[in-house]
């Protein structure tokens, strides 16, 4: 992939020299503030981050390089006879600035198949895991089995110029990349389906291999996964698997090493878990109700039970977001498009139409919206994926392409080691009562 990786080098010497500028001139403006409620509170709203593949608005979500999703649905190169975006050309695309042809999107897609050449030992240490360890762990601990073969990490322990980390970040990014899906559906079908592995295509996309790998070969399931792995890759730098990959990679930790840390965050319940728990949620909820098509009222008399327990409803809210998320709506378009009679799929919808005032009326639900997590699990059960443990696996695969494409970015940026400060409530309380500060003006 010399063009690709050329083309990156060519931008990243043109940013990183207009940084320079920008730092020589305006270094010391400020950009935010922060208050003390932001530094017990999650650091919500600072700005304290520079992550160059995407950029998330409050109320229009997420662009990636300034598109849209259904630009990026519009724009990016298809598979033959397909219409949802091959993520490919989205790995480009962030990478770049740049769109990529057809025939740029169809050589990485064969690069990425001639890279994709796990080690043996990777799949016998996932297999030294107990069978019922869930699938987000052996996917971790897969991918830290593949560290072995980062060349980052050889080169920097031979000792190499600061100046050529990017390039190490990226073939190791690559061969990461390409490995990831053999990886991922090695973790499914040893758990869900006996051993039974198959194996790759010579032929098709980085998306459709996966939905193969998996045990999943019809045309519509591969539109899926393409499309699922598009909207799922990115949403700027501050989300915990972004912001993990972010902070490790910022100590020269390499791409395997730091992108099993964002993934360790992903697999929490208030973030990609919560894939699984809307699926696992709604199908307590038939069980609780009795049945499988539950009324609006129903819904209702069920959210505020879950509320009333203390739990959150899962797959709705967002730390940033403050409208319904773009990624949901590609997928209800996805859903009326190819199973708009799906009954799980209309239950989804149903749900849509009643947590929303439900979460408005606590008064303290900041986003009463739905995001990604509410809509996913629906149209992988339409296709038979039923086993939900499995679903932020998928999330995991796809995150991958912009966390890592934004790592590249941050050693050829040159970006230091991230440590910002901290204080203790001890140390507030006497700056409170007017004793010197010891954090700087
Ligand atoms: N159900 C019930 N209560 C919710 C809620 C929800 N879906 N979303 C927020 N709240 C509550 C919070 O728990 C918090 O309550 P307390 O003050 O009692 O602690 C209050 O409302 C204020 O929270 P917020 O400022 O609106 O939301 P945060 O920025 O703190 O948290 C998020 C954001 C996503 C963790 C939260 O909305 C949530 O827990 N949602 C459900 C889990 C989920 O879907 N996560 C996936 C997010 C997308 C992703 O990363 O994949």
């Amino acid at each position: 992939m010399e063009k690709l990786k050329n083309l990156f080098k060519e931008k990243a010497d043109k940013l990183g020299a207009e940084i320079k500028d920008l730092l020589k001139e305006h270094g010391s403006k400020k950009i935010g503030e922060v208050q003390l409620s932001q530094a017990y509170q999650g650091m919500r709203g600072i700005t304290g981050m520079v992550y160059e593949t995407s950029l998330l608005d409050a109320n229009e979500g997420i662009r990636f390089r300034g598109f849209s999703i259904p630009e990026l649905q519009k724009s990016l190169p298809k598979a033959d006879g397909g219409s949802e975006p091959l993520p490919e050309g989205l790995f480009w695309l962030m990478l770049t600035g740049e769109m990529p042809s057809a025939a740029d999107v169809n050589a990485l897609s064969a690069d990425w198949r001639s890279r994709a050449k796990v080690p043996a030992h990777v799949f016998k240490t996932i297999d030294a895991l107990p069978i019922e360890t869930h699938p987000m762990t052996q996917f971790v601990v897969g991918i830290m089995a593949m560290q072995t073969q980062s060349q980052f990490a050889k080169k920097y322990s031979e000792g190499i110029n600061k100046k050529e980390y990017w390039s190490f970040i990226f073939e190791d990014t690559m061969n990461l990349i390409a490995g990831l899906p053999e990886v991922a559906a090695y973790v499914y079908r040893r758990k869900y389906k006996n051993g039974n592995f198959l194996k790759p295509s010579s032929e098709l996309d980085w998306g459709g291999n996966f939905a193969h790998l998996l045990g999943y070969d019809s045309e519509k399931f591969r539109e899926l996964m393409r499309l699922y792995l598009t909207i799922h890759s990115d949403h700027e730098g501050g989300n915990v698997s972004a912001h993990t990959t972010h902070l490790v990679g910022s100590a020269l930790s390499d791409p395997y090493l730091s992108f099993a840390a964002g993934l360790n965050g992903l697999a929490g319940p208030l973030h990609g878990l919560a894939n699984q728990e809307v699926i696992k949620w709604i199908f307590e909820m038939q069980k609780a109700l009795g049945t499988e098509t539950p009324s609006s009222q129903q819904i209702e008399q069920y959210v505020r039970k879950t509320l009333s327990e203390g739990k959150v409803v899962p797959g709705y809210g967002h730390a940033v977001l403050r409208k319904t998320d773009p990624r949901f709506t590609a997928q209800a378009e996805f859903a009326k498009k190819h199973m708009p009679d799906d009954p799980l799929v209309n239950v989804v919808w149903r749900v849509f139409e009643t947590v929303p005032p439900i979460l408005q009326s606590l008064g303290k639900v900041k986003n009463p919206w739905p995001n990604v997590d509410a809509h996913s699990g629906a149209l992988l059960v339409h296709f038979g994926m039923k086993e939900y443990d499995y679903y932020t696996v998928l999330f995991g695969v796809s995150r991958a392409l912009g966390v890592l494409s934004a790592m590249i970015w941050s050693r050829a940026l040159g970006f230091p080691i991230e440590r910002p400060k901290s204080v203790t409530t001890a140390n507030v309380k006497g700056w409170l009562k007017g004793e010197e500060q010891i954090w700087g003006d």
